[in-house]
């Protein structure tokens, strides 16, 4: 129902940024307004898995992924960046000043440079060089779920023994007090992905999808696999047939199980999605994906459910 402002973001990291949405949200500003600025708050932060302080690649260089879209099918987004802080906000930029919808690498860092946006020194924040240095020992890119199941949750450790991050991404979407709905992605990637690699987050349809007539969906996961199934456009068709939020997150999700067999015990995906009457819901793959839910009376960390039980 829709019952004022409603903001909803991925992972335990989604409770600090739905704070910076809501500050937007609760003074009647715009959905866009809000899933940038509650982003961003992931973006900055250090301590987390999005932004500069995140993993690196393979080469050890931090490149980030981005994008954003609003209630008229208006979107823009980044990818490959590197060494721009708030990705999202470049994102945005794309959308509103320039004839295109995606822009990467060094013209991406051009476009960010030229509207102003500081050039960040190229280093990896003191956990990443850790986390970087242990996986050199082996170099072996394993996309394992298990980060996700090793604990999730407001006292979850952000960072493993290891030095996994429990998640690489802050999807975030909102619907304002005008029922408009907008949507975000932010993201690392995976970490230690080959250079150059693109994930599902800066792709529209997949990493993130509005229709501000249906409703709306963000993913997170192994974003080859949210490629494959045009991910988020995907889980909003079904909401276009009627399904609900979960349940439509729950097809594509069991779409992608079915293609990829066995590899699906492999592999995390969970979406996250808002119908046009403010309605959320959520599903993953795999146990141990949470989402964070804010309304006027609401503030709190939800497991998803997921398939393999
Ligand atoms: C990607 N979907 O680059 C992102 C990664 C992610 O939690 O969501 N990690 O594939």
């Amino acid at each position: 129902t829709q019952n004022g402002p409603v903001v909803i973001s991925t992972w335990d990291a989604g409770l600090a940024a739905n704070k910076g949405a809501w500050e937007i949200l609760s003074k009647g500003g715009s959905a866009l307004d809000a899933v940038e600025n509650g982003v961003k708050i992931t973006e900055d932060s250090q301590n987390c898995c999005v932004g500069l302080g995140a993993n690196p690649d393979r080469d050890g260089i931090v490149t980030l992924d981005a994008s954003i879209m609003d209630h008229q099918f208006n979107c823009g987004s980044v990818g490959f960046l590197e060494r721009i802080k708030h990705p999202i906000s470049v994102a945005r930029r794309v959308m509103e000043k320039t004839p295109h919808v995606m822009l990467v690498g060094s013209g991406a860092q051009q476009f960010a440079v030229a509207e102003g946006f500081p050039l960040e020194p190229q280093e990896l924040s003191p956990d990443a060089q850790k986390a970087y240095k242990k996986w050199l020992e082996n170099s072996k890119y394993e996309p394992a779920i298990n980060r996700e199941n090793k604990g999730h949750g407001p006292f979850a450790p952000q960072r493993f023994d290891n030095g996994e991050w429990n998640h690489d991404t802050i999807g975030m979407l909102a619907m304002d007090a005008t029922g408009n709905l907008s949507g975000s992605c932010t993201t690392s990637g995976m970490g230690f992905k080959m250079r150059g690699r693109l994930g599902d987050s800066p792709i529209i349809g997949a990493g993130l999808f509005v229709d501000n007539e249906v409703g709306a969906c963000v993913a997170t996961g192994q974003g080859e696999d949210v490629i494959r199934v045009a991910g988020s456009h995907s889980v909003v068709e079904m909401m276009r047939q009627g399904y609900g939020p979960e349940v439509a997150c729950r097809k594509i999700i069991e779409r992608i199980v079915k293609i990829k067999k066995a590899d699906a015990r492999k592999i995390q995906v969970a979406f996250i999605a808002i119908n046009k009457n403010g309605v959320v819901g959520s599903f993953a793959i795999h146990k141990g994906f949470s989402y964070a839910i804010k309304t006027k009376t609401k503030e709190t960390l939800v497991d998803a459910n997921y398939h393999f039980t």
